[in-house]
């Protein structure tokens, strides 16, 4: 598990070599920044259960099979199981945007969750669509100009949709 700090010296090390000046310079775009980094994480993080249940609700709307009879979120176990895998992911994705890197993401969540779903029969599609709407919600929620010190926060919001793409891909 890196963070961008660590993942950039790793990297280095592995080569023997120094830091360049544009890791150098990339890091410490980052920590200029950082404050933007943080305020989205904390927005998303006081939103989360509505990111999911909103998500999770509009995912139903579109694949009513899923909560019908049969479907794999019909009974409230298996309900409650998705709502809580939804709430997982989002939660791991929250750490990959705190650290600036996708391998807490990648590790212990995304590592062996096609798999798992596989074992499950539960429908890996579904899972990544409920992971698109998370993406559209919480870039709203981080993204929105009001209540926050006005600035470009184009690059950072890329960064934090790769991180949803990187989850819905993984499952899809
Ligand atoms: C992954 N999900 C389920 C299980 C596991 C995970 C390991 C089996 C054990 C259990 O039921 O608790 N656990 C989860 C995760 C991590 C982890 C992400 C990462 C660290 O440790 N059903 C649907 C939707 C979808 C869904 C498409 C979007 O119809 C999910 C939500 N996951 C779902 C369901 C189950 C499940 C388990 C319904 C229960 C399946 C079953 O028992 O039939």
């Amino acid at each position: 598990m890196f963070d961008a700090f660590a993942k950039v010296v790793s990297q280095a090390d592995a080569r023997g070599d120094y830091l360049s000046a544009a890791q150098l310079d990339a890091l410490s775009a980052m920590v200029a920044e950082g404050s933007k980094r943080m305020d989205v994480v904390n927005r998303i993080t006081s939103s989360a259960s509505a990111i999911v249940a909103d998500a999770a609700r509009a995912l139903f709307a579109e694949q009513p099979g899923l909560i019908a009879p049969g479907g794999n979120a019909y009974t409230s176990r298996r309900m409650a199981a998705c709502l809580r895998d939804m709430e997982i992911i989002l939660r791991y994705i929250t750490y990959a945007i705190y650290s600036g890197d996708a391998s807490i993401l990648d590790d212990r969540c995304l590592n062996g969750l096609r798999e798992t779903y596989l074992a499950l029969g539960t429908p890996g599609a579904s899972v990544a669509a409920g992971v698109k709407k998370m993406k559209d919600a919480a870039i709203a929620i981080a993204n929105d100009p009001n209540g926050v010190t006005k600035g470009d926060c184009s690059s950072l919001m890329s960064e934090v949709g790769g991180y949803f793409d990187k989850a819905a891909a993984a499952v899809a």
